[in-house]
């Protein structure tokens, strides 16, 4: 069936229609629509009900929202739900006047306090890979109308490298090149789509919520 994609992200949108392959993926841009609802929300559930709920209301039929980003345990989480704003020490929730920096920028800023804290020292007593632990997370909806609704939230443990140099990888996206898997010995960059998928957050819940959606009567 159709499932408009309360999102303007391609590479979700790529990454998406891989796992929900037997469903066709639509993204407002993809049908003209105007969509750039304001994520006001303080974590990830709240942002993707924002999207979901924004885009129902626009096309009346089940939509799928995510809401997903990078936290770094050391420092308390940052950026979290602002990853895509994220603008460095002084911006850890975006820029004021709205302009974002490159992914580049973002990737160097990001090791840059994570080595600052490090070196002021972590207690990294309860992080899973030690000091330098950091996981993405996923929220999904699967929105069929705004009084019925599906959500599973996945994460997805890793590292960040210590070295903006070491950046390695061309496959994925974001913050994939700095991100690193012990369990692979390689960026989630340097994986293929379909390794990312099977243990991703947002791989993991696509599953989640595409086994509900099977399963409905629609
Ligand atoms: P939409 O809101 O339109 O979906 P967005 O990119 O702004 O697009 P989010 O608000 O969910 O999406 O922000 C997610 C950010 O977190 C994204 O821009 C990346 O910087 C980062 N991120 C999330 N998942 C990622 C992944 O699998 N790999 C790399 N970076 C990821």
């Amino acid at each position: 069936m159709k499932i408009y994609l309360a999102s303007g992200n391609l590479n979700k949108k790529r990454e998406m229609q891989q796992i929900f392959s037997g469903h066709t993926i639509v993204t407002p841009k993809d049908e003209g629509i105007e969509f750039d609802p304001e994520e006001t929300g303080t974590d990830f559930y709240q942002n993707s009900m924002i999207k979901a709920k924004a885009l129902w209301d626009l096309v009346h039929c089940p939509v799928i929202a995510d809401d997903s980003g990078i936290s770094v345990n050391a420092l308390g989480g940052i950026p979290g739900v602002w990853s895509s704003r994220y603008a460095g020490p002084d911006y850890h929730k975006g820029k004021p006047d709205g302009s974002k920096i490159s992914q580049a920028e973002q990737n160097a800023f990001l090791i840059q306090e994570l080595n600052e804290a490090v070196k002021n020292g972590v207690d990294s007593t309860y992080f899973p890979n030690g000091p330098r632990s950091a996981y993405y997370s996923c929220s999904m909806v699967l929105m069929i109308n705004p009084t019925k609704f599906y959500i599973a939230q996945e994460n997805f443990e890793g590292t960040l490298i210590e070295d903006i140099k070491d950046s390695r990888g061309e496959n994925g996206f974001g913050y994939d090149p700095i991100f690193f898997l012990p369990q692979f010995k390689k960026t989630a960059a340097e994986i293929s789509p379909e390794e990312k998928n099977a243990i991703s957050h947002r791989g993991k819940a696509c599953a989640v919520i595409k086994k509900i959606l099977d399963g409905l009567d629609l």
